[in-house]
């Protein structure tokens, strides 16, 4: 367990003194309404305290912010676009000292584009959209893709290495990072910004800070892949006959379409009937109602008509063999813009209902199709009356599990009765398949506790000596990530 060296912490108005004389006074907010949006996390579930949130404008300024805060036992919590689902992003409710939000959002300057060695240097606080923007000027692509591109920000798809609905073809954020910058919990500054793909001097450090949700260190700038743009796209949502059904016509997509698979996307029935009802003026693109359904997506630098043809081929074959039901493919930009709608505007139709309980797992791909059918009994034996919203990033094995409210049920009493036994069983029965907890949402506070039940002590204790050995005074995002720590070090 991580102890503060300082005994006696240092008043509120000592802290906000300190950091004023750093950032100024405009960049540190002090009245409460001010920090409201700071403390509460994106879907208001989280709720923190602080003495203060900073915004500095750079590098210098971030690493001074830590080296007084690290001198006076002050806890900091890093922040971008305060996007996470799982209160990875604001502070802890029942902090025992004050705490400090800094917030990454005044250094959104993109700094460098090289199309010779394609890459995107640019400060942590630029937000997804800009980067993807920056990219694009430059006639190339940057290709992670996910719903909150608007508000979200590297710095924060770094620290929590997001996913999306591009990652069967382009990976994780950590398969496209390059270099790292980072501040220590002690001030010092980690400058890793080289925009090298190959590099084997050591350890490759700038993992550290990658997926660990600003317990180590905070992210400041990044050189990130740029990758070549498509020049064509084709859509499509097919009905299949059942999950095992959409993994065999991914393997067909694959089989016949190759790299060019870029998105294959799993919907489930009551999902679609959610999300239709929560747009209101977009129709259902089949005629009969379906329990599952695949949006599909290739893209290519070849020509659209080809790549049309090559979809068409993979829809024809699947018909053909019984996996798919019934398929459109998407006759416009416009169509395929309402069809990606309607995928990524599932998790708000969610939030705006109230009552789900989120399951964001992966499982390899052999397994997915019996996971999600042994899941579903388990959580119909449990609640028959629930609504299984089940869908995601089937391509690489992830899916957003989240079973809803009844529609007659408050949200309130559906949590309290079943948020344990329905989470339990679902994360239970993807770590049997050999799955993770977490795939792409990243642990925060949310499911903190859970790991102790999924990670070998071996894993617990490495991953706490990692956080001893670079904030051993515990004051850099507390309470989040790790489990209470294992009682006895495990010795080999
Ligand atoms: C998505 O894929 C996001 O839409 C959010 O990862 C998933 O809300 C969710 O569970
Ligand atoms: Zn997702």
């Amino acid at each position: 367990m991580t102890t503060p060296l300082h005994a006696s912490p240092v008043s509120t108005d000592d802290i906000v003194q300190a950091l004023t004389a750093i950032v100024g006074p405009q960049a540190c907010l002090t009245q409460a309404p001010d920090l409201k949006p700071f403390v509460t996390d994106y879907r208001g579930l989280y709720v923190g305290q602080a003495a203060a949130v900073v915004l500095p404008n750079s590098t210098q300024q971030v690493s001074q912010v830590m080296a007084w805060c690290h001198a006076h036992g002050v806890v900091v919590v890093p922040q971008g676009g305060n996007t996470s689902l799982m209160g990875g992003a604001v502070p802890e409710a029942q902090a025992s000292s004050p705490a400090v939000v800094l917030n990454l959002r005044r250094m959104n300057q993109v700094l460098a584009v090289d199309t010779v060695n394609d890459t995107l240097t640019l400060q942590a606080g630029v937000t997804l959209n800009a980067a993807r923007s920056a990219a694009e000027d430059a006639g190339r692509l940057f290709p992670l893709r996910i719903g909150s591109e608007g508000s979200c920000q590297i710095g924060g798809n770094i620290s929590t290495n997001a996913g999306g609905t591009a990652v069967l073809r382009y990976g994780n954020m950590r398969d496209l990072v390059l270099g790292v910058e980072a501040v220590l919990p002690d001030g010092r500054i980690y400058s890793g910004l080289r925009g090298l793909r190959k590099d084997n001097t050591g350890y490759d450090l700038k993992q550290l800070f990658i997926g660990s949700e600003g317990t180590l260190g905070i992210v400041t700038a990044a050189v990130l892949k740029l990758m070549p743009q498509p020049t064509a796209s084709s859509v499509a949502l097919a009905a299949v006959a059942s999950p095992a059904a959409a993994v065999a016509l991914l393997g067909e997509a694959k089989k016949t379409a190759g790299q060019a698979v870029t998105a294959f996307e799993l919907i489930s029935g009551p999902a679609l009937d959610l999300v239709l009802g929560y747009l209101g003026n977009v129709k259902s693109p089949f005629e009969a109602r379906h329990d599952w359904m695949v949006l599909i997506e290739l893209t290519s630098g070849a020509s659209a008509e080809g790549l049309d043809a090559t979809l068409m081929q993979v829809l024809e074959a699947g018909l053909d063999s019984g996996l798919v039901l019934d398929a459109t493919l998407a006759q416009s930009g416009a169509d395929a813009q309402t069809f990606w709608r309607i995928r990524e505007e599932i998790s708000d139709a969610q939030t705006r209902t109230g009552g789900s309980i989120k399951c964001d797992v992966s499982v390899p791909l052999s397994r997915i199709a019996a996971f999600i059918d042994e899941a579903t009994a388990a959580v119909l034996a449990l609640e028959p009356q629930t609504r299984m919203i089940v869908y995601g990033h089937m391509g690489d094995g992830n899916v957003h599990f989240n079973p809803l409210r009844p529609a007659d049920r408050p949200a309130k009493d559906y949590l309290a009765a079943f948020y344990e036994p329905i989470s339990r069983q679902v994360d239970s029965l993807a770590h049997a398949a050999g799955g993770s907890i977490s795939a792409e949402h990243g642990v925060g506070v949310a499911k903190r506790d859970d790991l102790s039940h999924y990670k070998s002590d071996v894993e617990l204790a490495l991953m706490w000596q990692i956080k001893n050995a670079l904030d051993p005074q515990g004051l850099l995002n507390p309470g989040k990530v790790l489990p209470a720590p294992v009682a006895a070090p495990v010795v080999a």
